[in-house]
């Protein structure tokens, strides 16, 4: 018999090691979490580890001969920095890895004759505000405005947003029987903060960046405007949004993608509050006129009345908790070492 599992990619990135260490105190079943890279050595013991693509489709059809995949977190993914240094690597694991794990979920979920829950993060980076006056007018957008990506990370994401919900409702809607079909469920998130992790490849790491640069006494040039608004969520929140999302009952959704979101600070709210805690550091501000163009497109804050309404979704973490309470103890503790 195969085993039953939840399968993480991308679980050695910033989000997955947060969900590994919390999934592993409740969760009975397997842990198979695949990334290029090895697991920290503090979470290699909560999880079976297999290092390897997810474009690998050797790799994946060695999977399923093995496991009987419940749930899979799919996070592996090239950021908005990163991907637009390498759009074609971006599309590759971005776009073609995301349709090879909705293959391998829809086949298991014929197999098994129940479906495989799908867990997708997707991002503010849908959004492509067309200019500051449009941004500023538009605070809070709604799911469906300025789905206008300008980065290619961005379109990525929205595309893989399409892409589940289409594996989730019409996959071969044309066949005489209609397949059990996969159950894809995403989350948009904004910018989120870690304590215990610093972000690479991101565009919205400025403010991170800021806060582990501060707690190691290392001076930090923000790439970005003192005014840059966008929204942002302590990495706890983005663990329990995943949670909370893969625990609700099908029946209780409206929709296969919700927008969550916690606060939102401009980079210089930002740097006042990294400033209070550590009063030395050293914060100027340096934009780079690229990587600003494309925080300057994502919006100010989201509107995640939907994932309230449907699933009781409510960040446990505002601005005040995510840094007295989160961010700046653990930080401290973390470079005190
Ligand atoms: C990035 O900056 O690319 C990510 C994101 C906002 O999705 N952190």
């Amino acid at each position: 018999m195969r085993k039953k599992v939840i399968l993480i990619t991308g679980a050695a990135g910033e989000i997955g090691q947060a969900l590994v260490h919390q999934l592993s105190e409740a969760e009975p079943d397997l842990i198979l979490t695949l990334d290029l890279s090895d697991m920290p050595p503090d979470i290699a013991p909560l999880c079976t580890h297999i290092k390897g693509s997810i474009t690998d489709k050797s790799l994946l059809d060695r999977l399923v001969s093995e496991y009987e995949i419940d749930v899979i977190f799919h996070l592996a993914a090239l950021l908005s920095t990163r991907a637009e240094y390498s759009p074609v690597a971006a599309h590759q694991v971005n776009v073609e890895g995301t349709l090879g794990l909705l293959e391998l979920a829809a086949e298991q979920s014929q197999w098994r004759g129940k479906p495989v829950q799908f867990i997708y993060p997707s991002s503010i980076a849908v959004y492509g505000m067309p200019d500051l006056e449009t941004k500023a007018a538009h605070p809070r957008v709604q799911q469906w405005e300025w789905n206008n990506p300008t980065t290619m990370y961005g379109a990525n994401k929205l595309y893989g947003e399409q892409l589940g919900t289409y594996y989730s409702r019409n996959y071969k809607q044309l066949a005489e029987k209609e397949p059990v079909k996969l159950d894809f469920r995403a989350v948009r998130f904004p910018g989120l903060v870690s304590a215990f992790t610093a972000p690479s490849g991101g565009t919205s790491d400025y403010g991170p960046e800021m806060l582990h640069a501060a707690a190691k006494g290392e001076p930090y040039a923000c790439f970005v405007r003192p005014d840059t608004t966008i929204p942002f969520m302590a990495m706890p929140d983005g663990v329990k949004a995943l949670l909370d999302l893969v625990n609700v009952p099908l029946s209780a959704l409206s929709r296969t993608v919700y927008n969550v979101t916690a606060f939102s600070l401009s980079a210089d709210d930002f740097r006042t509050r990294v400033l209070a805690a550590f009063p030395e550091a050293q914060i100027t501000f340096e934009p780079h006129a690229k990587r600003q163009a494309i925080v300057d497109s994502w919006p100010m804050d989201a509107d995640d009345q939907p994932a309230r309404e449907d699933w009781g979704w409510q960040p446990e973490y505002d601005v005040e908790r995510s840094f007295n309470d989160y961010l700046i103890p653990n930080i401290r503790a973390r470079y005190a070492k």
